[in-house]
């Protein structure tokens, strides 16, 4: 199948490419791995903080969840305003703790106040994952891991987003004293695969003019990448879309469930059992269910499902599920006639003057 507006929309050809970046990223950790194990120092380090703005944030809180389980260390995850302008609150004194920065553009202000605030208080290493070497975040940072290949022209992040999220499950699991998976040096290749056998599935999904409500659904270290395929249908295609771990939909928000809504469950092999169980009550009420998921579901759990391939751990596997949700949004867009290059009121970078008045 052919998809032409690949040379039409930038956002499209960098959604297609990003298995590439992918590869890229893999060999950075393997050429970086003892430079960054040489600024870990988990004997006296007690928390490890993660920040970022926007989809970087969302992409933080699921990066927080993979280092608590692979390092067992301490883990916290707050927007870089937040470490900013609340820093008692998140930088409370006597602990000694690390920082994981993310940032497409290794620009953004709240992002790089978040670091100097910081080096205020602790002493502790920060790591910079970006998308640019030469960025003013990364000069600031300890230690970096750049995906070369992941910079984008579009403003929605796609291909940055996940290659930051393969280079950040990977520094978990250097980081743990362990080597990367032979299976998680293969997702390029799984997610090459998994692009083409279901691209035109998101397609029909996106495009679909019924849906009125989009409803993304991720529980424990996929509940960031809920949020950010929630942020990418408001980005690119300005449509109603939330974003729940999800047992917390039952507690009130699947009473906005009804026919026109579309429930994205990204299911997990821990839970697996209780989001199966949630996705078929919630076709019970009406609503379509498109299921991404590593078990197979069965006919009366969801409507549509792309059962991910075996042998990746719930901490490794995140990175597959991004695609098919990035095409969802693409194409919802497209078929509402805007432009998902050209996403409304935003630019890729926020600048915000944050000096006092
Ligand atoms: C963060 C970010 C993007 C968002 C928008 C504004 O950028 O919030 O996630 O799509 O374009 O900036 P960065 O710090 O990751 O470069």
């Amino acid at each position: 199948m052919q998809f032409s507006l690949d040379d039409t929309y930038v956002t499209l050809h960098e959604i297609l490419s990003q298995p590439i970046a992918w590869k890229a990223v893999l060999h950075e950790l393997e050429d970086q791995a003892e430079t960054l194990k040489s600024h870990w120092q988990p004997k006296s380090m007690q928390e490890v903080i993660f920040t970022g703005c926007g989809s970087t944030y969302y992409l933080s809180r699921t990066a927080a969840e993979i280092f608590k389980g692979e390092t067992g260390t301490l883990v916290s995850a707050y927007p870089a305003s937040d470490l900013y302008l609340f820093p008692d609150l998140v930088l409370t004194k006597g602990a000694w703790r690390t920082l994981v920065t993310i940032s497409r553009s290794g620009e953004t202000s709240e992002t790089l106040r978040a670091v100097d605030q910081f080096r205020s208080r602790d002493s502790g290493p920060v790591y910079a994952i970006s998308c640019y070497e030469k960025a003013p975040l990364v000069k600031k940072a300890s230690v970096s891991l750049i995906a070369r290949e992941a910079h984008e022209k579009s403003v929605a992040q796609t291909r940055s987003f996940s290659s930051m999220l393969v280079a950040v499950t990977g520094l978990a699991a250097l980081l743990s004293g362990r080597t990367l998976s032979e299976r998680f040096l293969e997702l390029p290749d799984l997610g090459t695969d998994l692009i083409s056998d279901h691209h035109e599935l998101a397609k029909e999904l996106g495009s679909a003019p019924n849906f009125e409500r989009f409803f993304f659904l991720g529980s424990g270290p996929l509940y960031g990448l809920a949020c950010e395929a929630m942020l990418k249908m408001k980005e690119m295609s300005l449509s109603y879309s939330e974003a729940y771990q999800f047992l917390e939909f039952r507690h009130g928000p699947m009473s906005m469930v009804n026919e026109n809504s579309l429930i994205v469950g990204l299911l997990s092999e821990t839970a697996f059992e209780h989001e199966a169980r949630l996705l078929s009550d919630m076709r019970k009420l009406g609503a379509q269910v498109f299921a991404i998921t590593p078990i197979e579901l069965s006919k009366d759990q969801a409507d549509h499902q792309v059962v991910l391939p075996g042998g990746l751990t719930d901490l490794e596997r995140g990175t597959l599920y991004l695609p098919l949700l990035q095409l969802l949004a693409f194409y919802r867009s497209v078929s509402k006639g805007l432009n998902p290059d050209k996403p409304s009121n935003l630019t890729a970078v926020v600048n915000l003057d944050l000096d006092p008045v």
